[in-house]
């Protein structure tokens, strides 16, 4: 049986190690949350198929899986790239801090992509660090289509995070 769809997106998890990049996406493609899996060395692929508005789509997910520190590894994840997921740690400040110099290098490297602002881990509610208000600022300040809190743990808000970005994708194709 074959899949047939109309648009591969190649969507981009971005953001410091630990902020739960590769639970987001394992989220969305298996519909679990793990607790433990090995570190990822390497691109790991994964994709999902949707009906958007009747339109079929592949999502092409690209976790950056423990290469947040090697830069000069990052060439080819950025090729082609669609859009991204800029995720941050809810419970972690730095990792906020850190969301400009994501979307720097993102916008630099594949300039006419799209980004939405992800701050995860909101299950940790007596832990947060970051208001949602300053989320709702910085993705303005920063030109994200959105900023949604989401928990991998819980699901909460992953499929919507993802299903944001492959509607803005489908309205800039058509
Ligand atoms: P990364 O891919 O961005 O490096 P991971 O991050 O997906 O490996 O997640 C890092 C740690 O945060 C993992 O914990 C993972 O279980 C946890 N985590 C990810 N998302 C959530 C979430 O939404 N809520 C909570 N409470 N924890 C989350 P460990 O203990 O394995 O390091
Ligand atoms: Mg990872």
């Amino acid at each position: 049986m074959s899949q047939s769809y109309s648009y591969t997106f190649k969507i981009l998890l971005l953001g410091d190690g630990a902020v739960g990049k590769t639970a987001l996406v394992q989220r969305f493609v298996h519909g679990k949350f793990q607790k433990a899996y090995l570190m990822t060395i390497g691109m790991e692929p994964y994709s999902r198929y949707e009906t958007i508005n009747d339109v079929k789509v592949c999502y092409s997910l690209w976790d950056i899986a423990g290469q947040e520190r090697f830069k000069a590894m990052r060439g080819m994840f950025f090729r082609g790239a669609r859009g991204g997921l800029i995720t941050f740690d809810l419970t972690r400040r730095q990792t906020f801090d850190n969301v400009e110099n994501w979307i720097k290098e993102a916008r630099n490297e594949s300039p006419n992509s799209i980004y939405i602002l992800v701050g995860n881990k909101n299950d940790l509610s007596d832990l947060r660090e970051v208001e949602y208000e300053e989320g709702v600022e910085k993705a303005k300040a920063l030109n994200c289509i959105d900023y949604i809190e989401t928990s991998a743990l819980t699901g909460e808000n992953v499929e919507n995070a993802f299903y944001k970005i492959g509607v803005t994708l489908l309205e800039k194709k058509g």
